[in-house]
């Protein structure tokens, strides 16, 4: 009885009922002496051994609660639950979205409410897609514009480029679908730049509408949409500036009003004009160069760099830090991945 209830743990108070209850168990090896007995010792014997196993099995069975119960205790105070933290744990909660990623989702929301597709292409690129469809002529000024990262030329002499405009994926958009189009293409472009503003990679949003009668009054509205829903104001101030393209004519740059009085920019009012995107209407050239009869269609693109839309919406400081995969900067500056952005929702918190 001692042993049962001096036994400090379930381990512990199983040795004991072996070492009394089990097969070689004292109990168990005194009941076998039973059958050598006379019926009269039996008589005697049988009923108290039989009372003693009795005994001894409830008072394991009180012991082995006790000692459930303690442990369930001692589990208890252990792990505690701190119901007051947090509910969302792990990468969900962690992980930050990267701005250039939120703003390209941003600018897909706003777009695709508006009948847009999302097209995307290749990053390495011919010189055929990224600069002749164009209409830029063979040595043409404007493909030295661009400080093109030229790959070694192949044995057929064809010269492999990084694209330096997302333009030909609406080469390859035009080339295989029928108009009406309307897509916009996100993506990496790259030019041989490096400094404060520049970044040898960067990210650009290319538009497309092509039609039988898409004029450029289409264009300026749905650029003035995209302004207010992008900056998330009422209403904006916009200029648009004639300017040149090899892949639009008319060509034009657009600017958006803007106060500079403050510490930060504020757009959509003000007297200050900021730069932001660069648009017109698709040369026949380029109608032609995709199978298109400029007589029977036209249409306008735009593009715009987004780590600049990035920059001047979130207001990071510096261009370099967006690409430097410092997770210190993506803390601060990045968004939940739950956060989606929607029209309805909003498209920043
Ligand atoms: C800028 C200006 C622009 C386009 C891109 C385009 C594409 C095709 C045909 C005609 Cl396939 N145009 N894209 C048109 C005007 C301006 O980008 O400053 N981007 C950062």
């Amino acid at each position: 009885m001692g042993a049962i209830n001096g036994a400090a743990d379930e381990a512990a108070l199983e040795a004991v009922r072996v070492g009394a209850l089990g097969k070689k168990g004292s109990v168990s090896e005194q009941m076998k002496t039973l059958g050598k007995m006379t019926p009269e010792e039996r008589q005697v014997m049988g009923p108290a051994l039989n009372g003693l196993k009795v005994k001894l099995t409830d008072a394991i069975n009180a012991r082995k609660m006790v000692l459930e119960d303690a442990a369930l205790d001692a589990r208890l105070t252990a792990e505690t639950l701190d119901v007051t933290k947090p509910v969302l744990v792990g990468p969900t909660a962690e992980g930050r979205i990267h701005p250039v990623t939120q703003v390209i989702d941003e600018i897909t929301v706003i777009f695709g409410d508006m009948g847009f597709a999302v097209a995307e292409g290749p990053d390495i690129e011919t010189d055929e897609l990224n600069f002749t469809a164009l209409n830029f002529p063979e040595g043409h000024p404007a493909r030295e514009m661009h400080d093109t990262f030229f790959f070694n030329p192949k044995e057929d002499g064809e010269r492999l480029l990084l694209r330096t405009h997302t333009s030909p994926v609406q080469i390859r958009t035009m080339r295989s679908q029928e108009p009406p189009i309307r897509v916009i293409i996100p993506g990496r472009t790259y030019r041989c730049d490096s400094d404060q503003t520049h970044t040898p990679m960067f990210h650009q949003v290319e538009g497309l509408v092509i039609d039988k009668e898409s004029h450029i009054g289409h264009l300026k509205w749905i650029l003035e949409e995209f302004c207010k829903s992008f900056f998330e104001v009422p209403s904006v101030k916009m200029r648009f500036r004639p300017s040149y393209f090899p892949f639009t004519e008319p060509s034009m740059e657009v600017d958006i009003g803007c106060d500079r009085s403050g510490n930060e920019v504020k757009l959509g009012e003000g007297d200050d004009w900021l730069e932001i995107l660069g648009c017109g209407m698709v040369h026949p050239n380029v109608l032609r160069n995709c199978g298109l009869d400029p007589d029977v269609y036209q249409g306008f693109a735009w593009g715009m760099g987004i780590d600049r839309l990035a920059m001047l919406k979130y207001g990071m400081p510096d261009l370099r830090a967006f690409f430097e995969a410092d997770v210190r900067w993506l803390k601060h500056y990045g968004f939940r991945p739950l956060d989606m952005p929607s029209l309805v929702g909003g498209l920043s918190r």
